[in-house]
């Protein structure tokens, strides 16, 4: 199978790359200290188009698919992590409104959330309902009288949940049907008895500031469902298909980016009169970091053909990200090994990139979810 890049998809890559070395690599140390969302980073991605990935023209984006993302993301990762976090998550909604709104939310929240420079969240995990997503209790309750549904309950973990203007929330229109009684909305930040609560303090991704959202008898115009009642437990899993490949695309992004480093270090670094790229020990380290960082892009690639050409892809996103994440543990921990004592020290950027790359491990459905996603196409349920 050929995975080579289009023109197009080249010139994005390196200005892709061109930005990612220029603008974020330079705050990826600030932005992981000091928490805060790196908002200038994002805006400046609006600025250029990301934001608009996978987008209408008509709709204010700038076209291209899954492939394209992946592209962005993953050079993204390489230099920030964190920002390459907050795209990949902030595209899950564009990209949700895309697939199943109607063509008034389309005209209404699009142009917002790409060109706009708004920031955008996706809203599904609760306290109890984490890897069982089904166990939604945030209810939404319609109100004939004002042609409004009322939304209470929270939700937690949610990336950029204190800065976004426009989120879709998943919530329980009718707590006896289970995943059929699940309902997708899109809900303002503006919009009453909305708030956000405790932002996390984290092991990593530190500026992604995860944030409670809190429902107080928040009222939503019924025009804000998207898709059909009842049918928003299948677009979360949907739009969570595309999404875990974005997170494949940030851990295969952060190995890239690691084993660079590694590679580049391990030439410069001698010990015993030569340097340490010498030592077979190491050059093994880097073969297999190497061969497992390509296996992971063509898994990425992979499940990315198979959405931008309409075919069936969950077991591949699965497969793509738990391997993805996996490796991105297995290549910054080698590459911070690389590294020695430097290594472990903040004025390198290895023990950020291994703390980050734990996430992709755990968000967008565990590695233990995954394999249960896996096994039951490979098997039966
Ligand atoms: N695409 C489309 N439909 C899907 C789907 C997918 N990827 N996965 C499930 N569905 C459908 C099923 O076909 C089923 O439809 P019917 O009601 O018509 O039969 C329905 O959704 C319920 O599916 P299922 O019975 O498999 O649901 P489970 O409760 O067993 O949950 C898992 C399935 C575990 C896969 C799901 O809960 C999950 O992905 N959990 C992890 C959640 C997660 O990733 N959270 C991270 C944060 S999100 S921001």
């Amino acid at each position: 199978m050929d995975f080579s890049l289009t023109k197009e998809q080249e010139l994005l890559k390196k200005l892709a790359a061109q930005f990612a070395l220029e603008e974020l690599e330079p705050v990826a140390a600030d932005v992981d200290e000091s928490h805060e969302f790196p908002m200038d980073n994002f805006k400046k991605m609006a600025e250029l188009g990301f934001t608009g990935i996978g987008v209408p023209r008509e709709y204010g984006g700038v076209g291209g698919g899954m492939l394209e993302k992946v592209i962005a993301v993953s050079e993204f990762a390489k230099q920030c992590m964190t920002s390459a976090a907050c795209l990949s998550i902030h595209l899950i909604t564009p990209h949700v409104i895309v697939d199943f709104g109607n063509k008034e939310q389309k005209e209404k929240y699009l142009p917002m959330i790409t060109k706009g420079g708004h920031l955008a969240a996706f809203a599904l995990t609760e306290p109890n309902a984490g890897s069982d997503a089904a166990a939604v209790r945030t209810t939404a309750v319609y109100d004939e009288k004002t042609d409004e549904y009322i939304l209470n309950g929270t939700k937690c973990f949610i990336t950029g949940g204190s800065r976004a203007d426009v989120f879709v929330i998943i919530a329980s229109t009718d707590p006896s049907k289970k995943t059929r009684g699940l309902t997708a909305f899109i809900v303002e930040r503006s919009f009453p008895g909305f708030s956000h609560g405790k932002i996390e303090n984290k092991m990593g991704l530190c500026g992604s500031e995860t944030a409670e959202l809190i429902f107080e008898d928040c009222r939503v115009p019924a025009a804000n469902v998207v898709g059909k009642l009842g049918g928003g437990f299948k677009i979360a899993m949907q739009s969570l298909d595309k999404a875990r490949i974005g997170v494949g695309a940030q851990g295969m992004g952060v190995a890239e980016g690691a084993l660079d480093l590694a590679v580049k270090y391990s030439k410069e670094r001698e010990q015993f009169g030569a340097p340490i790229s010498k030592l077979q020990g190491l050059q093994w380290y880097i073969a297999d970091m190497a061969t497992k960082t390509e296996a992971a892009k063509n898994l990425v690639y992979y499940a990315s053909y198979l959405a931008d050409t309409g075919k069936p892809f969950t077991k591949e996103a699965a497969m793509c990200k738990l391997f993805a994440a996996e490796n991105a543990r297995f290549v910054t921990n080698l590459a911070l090994q690389i590294h020695g004592g430097y290594g472990y020290m903040k004025d390198y950027p290895l023990e950020r990139m291994y703390r980050d790359a734990k996430i992709t491990e755990i968000y967008e459905g565990t590695s233990e979810i995954h394999k249960v996603v896996i096994s039951r196409a490979v098997i039966g349920k």
